[in-house]
This record gives C-alpha cells, structure tokens and sequence, in this order.
C-alpha cells in the first residue's frame, strides 16, 4: 500500500482524471438544470378556416414550430397565415397551396395560442410545435461558479508543486 503513488505528485494522469470528473459534474449540473422544466410538444392541424391551438408552460423557454399544407388534386388546404399570442409572424404564406413555414421565439410562462388560417379545400395542414426552457441565468452562474472551482483547484495545485 505504501508503494501506491501519491495523487499530488504522481502529475498527470491523476490531474486529468479529477479535471475530466469535476468538468462532468459541471456539464451534468447545466443539463440537470436545461431538464428541470420538461419541454412542451404538440401537434398542429386542422381543416377549417382558422384553427385555434392553445397550450401552456409554467418557464421561460423557446417556441418553436412547423407548418405544412399542400393541395393536391384540388382537395387539400392552403394557410395563409401564422399568428402566436396575437402577432402575426407570416400573413399570405407564398402564394400557392405549398406551404412549408417554420418557426422560432421566445415566450414567457403562461397560456399561448397559435392560430393557423388559411382556406380549407377538403384537406387539411398539418405540423408540430415545441417548447423547451431556456436555462435560468441562477443555473448558468451556477455551473460557472463550478468551472471557477475547477480552475481555481488547478491553480492551487501548481503552486503546490
Ligand atoms: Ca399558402
């Protein structure tokens, strides 16, 4: 046992090792606090002239959505356009049938709704729609508070030695 080499001066490979672990724990410390609000999915579609869509969350986070419509053989839908919490992002959608829009803002917690419009033609559109929480600025100092911690042991030691 007293052969074993000592942490402090055995250099490398030891360093490199608490280094790798206090960095993980660093990066699980940021993902924990990206996971702690679950992020929101849901779908969007509809067939009629304006399609209502409402949904909820209780963080700060990033909506982000896509919209398809397509008109086929005259039967189909045609969306003209995208509203979220009463602001237009895109009014007359290209002006044709095919439709592919995507989207990407920031909301508040709270109630949200989305309203598709468009002219149905016996079809209708279709997407998807995500919210995940944008990491809290607690939780970012947080895990950077740890980084400091990891340089700040790094220096110490090579002043030990
Ligand atoms: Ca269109």
């Amino acid at each position: 046992m007293r052969d074993e080499p000592h942490p402090n001066t055995s250099g490398g490979p030891a360093m490199k090792r608490s280094l790798f672990a206090l960095a993980t724990a660093a990066a699980l410390c940021v993902a924990g606090a990206a996971h702690a609000a679950e992020p929101v999915y849901g779908t969007l579609s509809g067939t009629s002239k304006s399609v209502k869509t409402v949904f909820e969350v209780d963080y700060a986070g990033t909506l982000y959505g896509n919209l398809s419509s397509y008109l086929i053989d005259g039967v189909g839908y045609d969306i003209f356009s995208v509203v979220v919490d009463g602001v237009t992002l895109v009014d007359e959608l290209p002006a044709s049938p095919n439709d592919f829009y995507s989207f990407a803002l920031p909301v508040l917690p709270g109630e949200h709704t989305i309203w598709v419009k468009g002219a149905s033609f016996g079809g209708q559109f279709s997407g998807t729609y995500t919210v995940t929480p944008v990491p809290e600025p607690e939780s970012l100092a947080l895990a950077m508070t740890g980084l400091v911690g990891v340089a700040g042991a790094l220096g110490r030691r090579r002043l030990k030695r």
